[in-house]
């Protein structure tokens, strides 16, 4: 949040508080990483329980070789290279926000985006305009230019999990739909959750097993399903039909998210790798990663660079969301590469995390 603050928001703050806002010791080798201050669950695992693992609501994806990236998409989806990656185990769906709520009840975990900036992060800001919020989508009206995407993001107070599009928004009805406004350091806490109680690893999937995993088996196909958008005209995930940003057509059936598995799943049985919600993984973001990257199991870079914003540190996002459009990002494409701020919650944004056990027993 503390990085969209001061890239998006910093000409209100700067206006706000009379003084510039500036990133201190920050080079496009050395990103500048925001740990909110919050104390990580303790990390234990467990032989007994990881023998006894039978997790229903993930499925087993054995080791296997691919093909990373897509010549059809955007340049640092190049080159198209061979990965191998080790057999894991990954949820079928994003993460609800009826799972993550049991998280929070466990363990009263106040999200990113629920805590108010810390001020040291913030210099020059008055205190009393450092209220929590997420990033949340508002397209101005018309037709805006598409090579802005700051003119429909914005910076809402009272944003949340528990409040994906504001303050006066809730996920009542919405326990099945995947959560949103979750940050990167927020999925982390939360597998180190799930990791304490099963006593089996988890962690949010590399990029290189996100993609291996999204592919269901389907190597090289520009889709999930194939090489076609709407295979018989018919759309099968939740994307965006229309002129983005005002014109959503909801030809698909849905405005926003969707309640997870609405749609066909994948050939490894997963729901919404295409689409519904843009899901982390671990991995920083780095734009030519892919011209050295080891071929068995990657885990990408050590440090982080984003050409756009070569000052912000990201993390890699994967699948699309509900606002991914044909105009626009195209980002529901299985090798499509989106990059976000780990302190950052947006209401399009989850996850859905790997378990390190053993394979099923055939
Ligand atoms: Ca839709
Ligand atoms: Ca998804």
């Amino acid at each position: 949040m503390k990085n969209f603050v001061i890239n998006t928001i910093r000409p209100i703050f700067t206006i706000i508080a009379g003084s510039a806002l500036f990133l201190t010791g920050c080079s496009k080798n050395e990103p500048q990483q925001v740990i909110p201050s919050t104390k990580p669950v303790s990390e234990k695992t467990n032989t007994t329980k990881q023998n006894s693992f039978k997790p229903v609501d993930m499925v087993w994806i054995p080791r296997g070789t691919f093909n990373m990236g897509s010549k059809h998409g955007k340049p640092d989806e190049l080159p198209v290279h061979k990965v191998t990656v080790d057999g894991f185990w990954i949820n079928k769906t994003e993460v609800t926000n009826n799972q993550f709520a049991q998280f929070v009840k466990a363990t009263k975990y106040l999200t990113v985006a629920e805590q108010k900036p810390n001020p040291l992060d913030f210099p020059g800001v008055p205190e009393d305009k450092l209220v929590p919020g997420a990033v949340v989508f508002e397209p101005p009206p018309g037709n805006p230019p598409l090579n802005n995407h700051r003119l429909w993001w914005t910076w809402k107070i009272g944003a949340s999990w528990r409040h994906p599009n504001g303050p006066n928004d809730s996920i009542e009805g919405k326990e099945d739909h995947p959560v949103v406004n979750v940050c990167w350091f927020d999925a982390l806490e939360y597998s180190n959750w799930l990791t304490g109680k099963t006593g089996v690893k988890h962690r949010l999937p590399t990029e290189a097993e996100w993609e291996y995993a999204a592919r269901g088996g389907s190597n090289e196909k520009i889709y999930i399903w194939g090489d076609e958008l709407k295979p018989d005209g018919k759309c099968i995930a939740n994307f965006w039909q229309g002129r983005f940003p005002n014109q959503n057509t909801t030809e698909d059936g849905y405005r926003m998210s969707s309640p997870v598995g609405q749609f066909a799943s994948n050939g490894y049985g997963l729901y919404d790798m295409a689409g519904n919600v843009w899901e982390w993984c671990e991995d920083w973001y780095k734009n030519d990663y892919y011209e050295k990257s080891p071929n068995k199991n990657p885990k990408g870079p050590n440090t982080s660079f984003d050409p756009a914003e070569p000052n912000i540190a990201k993390r890699i996002t994967r699948g699309g969301s509900f606002l991914c459009s044909e105009l626009y990002c195209t980002g529901y494409r299985p090798s499509a590469r989106m990059k976000t701020s780990p302190d950052t919650g947006l209401n399009h944004t989850g996850f859905r995390l790997v378990a390190e056990g053993p394979p099923p027993n055939k």
